[in-house]
């Protein structure tokens, strides 16, 4: 690969990603709508909006590679989720179909399923059942990524991320943890794997109270190797709920009880 292009580079995985991909392109280009301060020797820096179809095409031109962090995170007004994750992965999509299809890492959410009780089973072949619009934007990037593939053949892995952070901080979290390190070493596999196709992961660290299975997925060779076990007497310590907490009884935990978004 010789430019690996990341967006939304500003935010909490993408400063990971920054940091700790560089070996996987001599070039990075990284991007997003806020300011990302001076470029390092091996950076293109460029300050762009994802809803903007023109500044998408170039970001993309002559990158072989995209992990494709930038857009809306959580629960916020529907005007903001269109603009950074509907119309920003469609151009996004777009833009790889111009240039050459190169391999998209595409950061989707659990919540494309937090509906789900967290002692009901859910594989690739469940419903989805977002639990805000948050996810059900995911769901439309999903929907987009298998879509190019069928149409054009552009392969994507469609991360259903759990809860990528420096740490598990809450009882949700024992289960949807996924490391820094295991989050980087996906990445890397995405990347180096000969054949990707179009494959849904959960991206999920090797925690035994996880709810999701990534058996469908072992052709990637991706062994998540940290785990939220370690921290749960921690966790028990300062923050574990009530049974009927939305945190201990559904899959997607407090995002399940957020406003209902209507603007
Ligand atoms: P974040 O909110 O910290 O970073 C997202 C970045 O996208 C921000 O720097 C923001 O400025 C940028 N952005 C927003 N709208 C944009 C637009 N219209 N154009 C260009 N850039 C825009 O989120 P985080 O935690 O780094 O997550 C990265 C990706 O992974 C997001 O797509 C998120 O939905 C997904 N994800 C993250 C999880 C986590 O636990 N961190 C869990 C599940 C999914
Ligand atoms: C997500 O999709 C969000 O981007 C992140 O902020 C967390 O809420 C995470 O899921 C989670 O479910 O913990």
């Amino acid at each position: 690969m010789k430019r690996l292009l990341i967006t939304g580079a500003a935010g909490g995985l993408g400063r990971v990603a920054r940091k700790r991909l560089a070996h996987l392109a001599p070039t990075l280009r990284i991007t997003d709508i806020v300011d990302l301060g001076p470029a390092n020797a091996n950076e293109e820096v460029v300050q762009a909006d994802l809803a903007d179809p023109k500044a998408v095409m170039d970001l993309v031109e002559g990158c072989d590679g995209i992990v494709h962090l930038g857009g809306i995170s959580t629960e916020q007004s529907f005007s903001k989720i269109l603009d950074g994750n509907i119309i920003g992965v469609r151009n996004l999509y777009e833009a790889a179909r111009a240039h050459g299809q190169p391999r998209i890492f595409f950061a989707g959410s659990n919540h494309v399923v937090g509906f789900y009780r967290q002692d009901e089973p859910v594989d690739l072949s469940s419903p989805v059942r977002p639990d805000g619009i948050y996810g059900v934007s995911k769901c439309f990037g999903e929907a987009l990524a298998r879509f190019y593939y069928e149409k054009v053949g552009q392969e994507s892995a469609i991360v259903r991320i759990g809860s990528c952070f420096e740490k598990p901080t809450d009882y949700r979290m024992l289960s949807t943890w996924l490391s820094y390190n295991d989050f980087v070493r996906l990445v890397e596999r995405v990347f180096d794997v000969p054949w990707l196709g179009c494959p849904t992961v959960w991206g999920v660290s090797n925690n035994s109270r996880a709810w999701w299975s990534n058996d469908a997925v072992r052709y990637l060779g991706w062994h998540p190797k940290d785990s939220a076990d370690g921290y749960e007497a921690e966790v028990r310590a300062n923050n574990w709920p009530s049974a009927d907490h939305p945190l201990a009884r559904l899959q997607g935990g407090n995002n399940t009880a957020d406003p209902l978004s209507r603007d």
